[in-house]
């Protein structure tokens, strides 16, 4: 059986684990604004924690199509304080940060993960990462967020990407970051049109390939807007289809807005992997 090496934490990979979503942001595209202080942010969290997520995902900079980009220290001024709070009363909180400052210092106050949509691509995040006993979610990402999804381009996407996180991983294990520690990620929604996500949610198991745990990310994205017609407020049981399918396709975290949902979906999913034949 393996495990997932978080700062202090071992967590077992044996079932998928569930990665909750806390945005402390005003404009992230599903639940901007609404958890934009530290005392809901916090409430918001400990609510999902209730409901089953095994990592509390703390993230202060939204990084949909356009959104504008927020210095470290308005960053770190939001997400700090939470996950500080969040990690004393012993969840396991993965910081969503792009930005090696913000890093060090979620790591300083207890974060056990960094979840990084640039794959530590930014000058010192490499180094954030390894002075620390951290996990780490590497993400493939085409172009920055402002610009992303104005001409997503790939001759073969999912191969592409493969490579980009075979490189990555490299990169890690060269400044000494460890493989348990590594979540690789194939950044549904991150300069891809509808094909590209559709392809590498098919062919997921490429990716599981590579012999670390992937993380899928589809909750409430355009994706699922494009194929049921439904706005962002209604794409939980699309996005619960999506994971699941994620799931049967090698996936091991899933990075989800609505936990519960997903831990309903996932109590019939280990069910059903768990039954003795025979019986
Ligand atoms: N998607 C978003 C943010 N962070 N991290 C990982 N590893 N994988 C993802 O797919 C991923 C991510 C989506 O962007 P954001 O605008 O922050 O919206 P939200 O956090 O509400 O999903």
């Amino acid at each position: 059986m393996s495990f997932l090496h978080a700062g202090s934490h071992r967590l077992s990979l044996a079932r998928p684990l569930v990665m909750g979503i806390v945005n402390v942001t005003p404009d992230s595209f599903s639940d901007g604004g609404r958890l934009g202080d530290a005392p809901a942010a916090i409430r918001h969290a400990l609510k999902l924690q209730e409901e089953g997520a095994d990592i509390l995902d703390v993230g202060g900079e939204s990084t949909r199509p356009g959104a504008a980009a927020v210095p470290a220290d308005e960053e770190m001024r939001r997400v700090l304080p939470v996950i500080e709070a969040l990690a004393s009363r012993g969840c396991v909180v993965s910081v969503d940060t792009m930005k090696p400052e913000v890093m060090r210092s979620a790591l300083d106050v207890g974060a056990a993960m960094v979840n990084d949509v640039m794959a530590l691509r930014a000058p010192g995040a490499l180094q954030a990462v390894a002075a620390s006993d951290a996990a780490v979610c590497l993400m493939h990402m085409q172009g920055e967020p402002q610009r992303m999804q104005q001409a997503p381009h790939y001759a073969d996407v999912v191969e592409e990407v493969r490579q980009f996180l075979q490189e990555r991983v490299a990169a890690c294990e060269a400044v000494g970051i460890g493989r348990a520690r590594m979540v690789v990620d194939p950044g549904f929604g991150f300069g891809k049109t509808l094909e590209h996500n559709v392809a590498l949610l098919k062919h997921l198991s490429r990716l599981a390939d590579l012999g670390l745990p992937v993380l899928a990310g589809l909750s409430r994205k355009s994706m699922l807007g494009t194929l049921t017609g439904r706005v962002v407020e209604k794409r939980e049981f699309a996005g619960v289809a999506a994971h699941l399918i994620a799931v049967a396709r090698g996936a091991r975290l899933l990075r989800v807005h609505n936990v519960a949902a997903m831990r309903d979906a996932l109590a019939i999913w280990n069910a059903v992997e768990e039954q003795q034949d025979g019986t």
